[in-house]
């Protein structure tokens, strides 16, 4: 394929040259993994500012953002009512050590949303939230064992960074130095979608089973929806053996929907609701700021009320609940999440229409906020079929449409996030650079 893939900058750009020097004081040089580009290859951009739906790089480029900060920024980039939120906010302090009513607020605007969730903590990450649900669901079971899928990500703690075993259905593998295998000895890894595999583990394991912990929409797969008859199956058989189902709605929660995606879920089976759900990034609004909550007598086994130990010095921090209140206030607009919706379907359409003009075979999805796309014939059910994905083709789109001021994610397992400040401009300037993309995708 003929794109020129090298659409770097020269070295002498400041983007390479503050990812030089940031290489020598930070390893990788950036503060997250997936920044450095390595699943794409070229440099990082180092982001000066951002606005509405664009952020400006170093070099005082502009891109129209589809990372959104990898979800939180569903309002789009300085939203005046969350500014002013955040500046009064810090006027009165940034950090107190000490309860606050706006934590009550926040919280009870989570409860308002999500009927699954009776009480919640505030804590100031997705991993720190989902750790916690994980030793809050151990401690009231008083069982070990836990499921999750391969490609769902939920956070870097350690009983969390497993990969499948050999075979199926098997106590996983660490994805990482340093987590000593027995860390994860009681981690059960299932393929995503796999009704057979999940009712062997649960015949096999049930009894011991602390929990279930599943991405309800995996964006950590790009865009992979649980099915219907799995989840109705998951959710009987969770509740037949006294696992709870944990949702990770980090991603997911007020960005496909209102209510996240239990709500879509319940829509459709109706009843349903997950035991305990995490929370981060919307909920935040690009601030430190995640939360986990659920049923009451489950969150009541929380210190200082049960013996689940869980902590934290800014936990609800002040500033950044501001900027969550805000945000959850911005999403509940009347229309809100029905523009969004059809503002990131304009997309994900637009692209397919692009590829199929081009005869670039590409598939599909979105969700509210939310979508995925993929170079295949077919939608991925599973991390095996996403990776199976045509990457070449993706890491040359990639950077095609970076080099024409379109900024996606960069590595074909990630989401992509539209927000409330893409305007038809922003979609169609898009979908222009992808017909750029796969002229040479064909070439
Ligand atoms: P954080 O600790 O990064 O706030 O949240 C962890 C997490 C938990 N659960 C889900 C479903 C998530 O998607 C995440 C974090 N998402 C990644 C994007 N794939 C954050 C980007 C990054 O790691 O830099």
């Amino acid at each position: 394929m003929s794109i020129d893939a090298d659409a770097q900058p020269p070295a002498t750009d400041r983007n390479a040259a503050l990812f030089e020097r940031a290489a020598r004081v930070i390893p990788g040089g950036v503060n997250s993994p997936v920044r450095a580009f390595r699943a794409v290859g070229g440099t990082p951009r180092f982001i000066a500012r951002a606005e509405g739906a664009c952020m400006i790089d170093a070099e005082g480029r502009r891109y129209i953002d589809y990372i959104g900060s990898w979800g939180p920024m569903i309002l789009g980039h300085g939203h005046p009512a969350v500014l002013e939120a955040v500046q009064k906010a810090a006027l009165d302090g940034f950090s107190f050590g000490a309860p606050t009513e706006r934590e009550i607020e926040l919280a009870e605007e989570i409860l308002k949303l999500v009927p699954s969730v009776e009480q919640v903590r505030l804590v100031s990450s997705g991993t720190e939230a989902a750790m916690s649900a994980l030793r809050l669901a151990r401690g009231a079971t008083g069982r070990h064992t836990i499921v999750k899928f391969e490609g769902c990500y939920h956070g870097h703690a350690d009983a969390l960074l497993v990969k499948a075993g050999s075979g199926l259905a098997t106590f996983g593998n660490p994805t990482s130095a340093g987590v000593p295998p027995d860390v994860v000895k009681h981690t059960l890894v299932l393929e995503y979608n796999n009704l057979a595999q999940l009712e062997e583990a649960f015949s096999r394991h049930g009894r011991e089973m602390a929990c279930v912990m599943i991405e309800p929409i995996a964006g950590n797969m790009n865009f992979v929806r649980a099915s219907l008859p799995f989840m109705r199956r998951l959710r009987e058989l969770c509740t037949a053996h006294g696992a709870l189902l944990v949702f990770d709605e980090v991603m997911s929660g007020f960005r496909v929907a209102l209510g996240g995606a239990q709500s879509l879920y319940a829509r459709d089976l109706p009843g349903f609701e997950p035991d305990l759900s995490v929370f981060g990034k919307v909920i935040g609004g690009g601030m430190p700021l995640a939360a986990f909550g659920g049923k009451r007598a489950v969150m009541e086994q929380l210190a200082p009320l049960g013996p689940v130990y869980q902590a934290g010095t800014l936990s609800g921090n002040p500033v950044a609940t501001a900027c969550g209140l805000a945000t959850l206030k911005e999403i509940q607009r009347p229309g809100f999440f029905e523009a969004l919706g059809q503002r990131t379907r304009e997309l994900v359409d637009g692209l397919l229409g692009a590829a199929r003009e081009a005869g670039v075979p590409m598939v599909g999805d979105c969700e509210g906020g939310m979508f995925g796309f993929f170079f295949a014939d077919a939608l991925p059910q599973n991390y095996t079929a996403v990776m199976a994905t045509d990457k070449e083709r993706f890491n040359h789109f990639f950077h095609s449409l970076l080099s024409q001021g379109v900024y996606l994610a960069p590595a074909l397992y990630e989401a992509g996030f539209v927000s409330a400040a893409h305007t038809g401009q922003h979609i169609a300037d898009t979908v222009a650079a992808a017909r750029v993309a796969f002229r040479g995708l064909n070439g």
